[in-house]
């Protein structure tokens, strides 16, 4: 609810301020760019304080749009004109869509916080952008599976289930979870990865026949699926509708906090099952077709400052790439290790490559083919 406000609020500030005729504030600012910023970032992936904190800090007034899927962002890229100056794809379609030419190669001297980015994970991510050119980390978190701890107690008399990817994929038990509700996120480019993943398979294959037998999987646990989404799963994990997602770390950490403000007996647990899960990294990019790209780099720089970063850390609940925010993130969250899993569980995860365009047609397809039960 709070969520859903605040996202109106700020489009309620994103067209008054669109009459251009506020006066110029702040000082960093090009003389000749207009003092607007356009961001389209993920639903539920940022702290309610740092727009309207960067708005104050630079004198930019910015419209913040969200959306909840890889591949309704990459649709707008690649269509051109999407008329957002600052972008957050994941990794592996980063990659794609730097190959597909439509980011501004970033001038790093506009982004001194770059120095507060941890170089382990940059070396990581550069296997995906070379040279560290074109993105900038900002979240990371896991793919793993979300649970209502009462629900799968009753279905199974304990929750260990939870600690393998047999309570979903093995058909017997996600029956048992069918009448409180199955939700998987609506994505082929990370379900599919996930279940080759468990059948031991290479996550990133583009061997077609490999990638069949995570189809063959899916058909067989699709009677039990009741719904695919990437969003509306959170508040229908705290409400107590659904009662196991496939989802991700921080929404569902978001789901369990929300459950516990509303005080509704709902608890919720998240699991990176022992297989270990997939990893993501959400990337903050800036259109080459931008309109306003010194304001976007300010804002980038500003979600670098460690403690912008660990508010939004504490707010989302998934975690930076800004080392030095860690002593201000609350230790119920940096000591959670199923939001910062340690080296063990790190060891297990798996990133996603990026897939050439007869792979992502056969994800396409096969994704079309198990939600319409084809
Ligand atoms: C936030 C989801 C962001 C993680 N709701 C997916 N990359």
């Amino acid at each position: 609810m709070k969520w859903r406000a605040i996202a109106g609020m700020w489009a309620v500030l994103g067209l008054a301020g669109c009459g251009g005729s506020e006066p110029e504030r702040g000082a960093a600012a090009s003389a000749d760019e207009a003092k607007q910023l356009n961001v389209y970032n993920w639903s539920d992936y940022i702290a309610e304080g740092t727009v309207p904190g960067f708005e104050r800090h630079s004198g930019i007034h910015v419209t913040y749009d969200v959306f909840d899927s890889n591949e309704v962002l990459e649709a707008k890229l690649l269509a051109g004109g999407s008329g957002y100056d600052v972008v957050v794809p994941s990794l592996s379609f980063l990659g794609r869509q730097i190959q597909a030419g439509v980011f501004l190669p970033l001038d790093k001297r506009k982004i001194p916080n770059l120095a507060n980015l941890d170089p382990a994970m940059m070396q990581r991510i550069a296997q995906q952008d070379p040279g560290n050119t074109y993105a900038v980390p900002y979240l990371w978190g896991t793919t793993g599976i979300g649970y209502n701890v009462d629900k799968v107690q009753a279905a199974f008399g304990n929750t260990d289930v939870v600690d393998s990817w047999d309570l979903v994929f093995e058909p017997k038990n996600l029956a048992k979870l069918k009448d409180c509700g199955v939700t998987f996120l609506d994505t082929a480019s990370e379900i599919v990865p996930t279940v080759l993943h468990y059948l031991g398979e290479d996550p990133n294959s583009t061997d077609p026949k490999v990638i069949e037998k995570a189809a063959a999987k899916l058909k067989e646990i699709r009677p039990y699926i009741q719904n695919f989404h990437s969003s509306q799963y959170i508040d229908a994990l705290a409400k107590g509708s659904t009662c196991l997602v496939v989802g991700w770390s921080g929404d569902i950490a978001q789901a369990r906090d929300r459950a516990e403000e509303a005080r509704n007996g709902v608890r919720i647990g998240y699991s990176i099952p022992k297989e270990g899960a997939l990893q993501f990294f959400d990337m903050l990019a800036i259109p080459k077709d931008a309109k306003h790209p010194e304001n976007a780099y300010q804002f980038i720089n500003y979600l670098l400052t460690p403690e912008v970063a660990a508010a939004n850390t504490n707010f989302v609940s998934y975690p930076n790439a800004v080392p030095r925010s860690l002593p201000l993130i609350d230790a119920a969250i940096s000591g959670d290790r199923t939001i910062y899993p340690p080296a063990s569980v790190q060891a297990k995860l798996f990133a996603l490559a990026v897939m050439p365009p007869d792979v992502d047609r056969q994800y396409t397809r096969l994704w079309t083919e198990l939600k319409t039960g084809h």
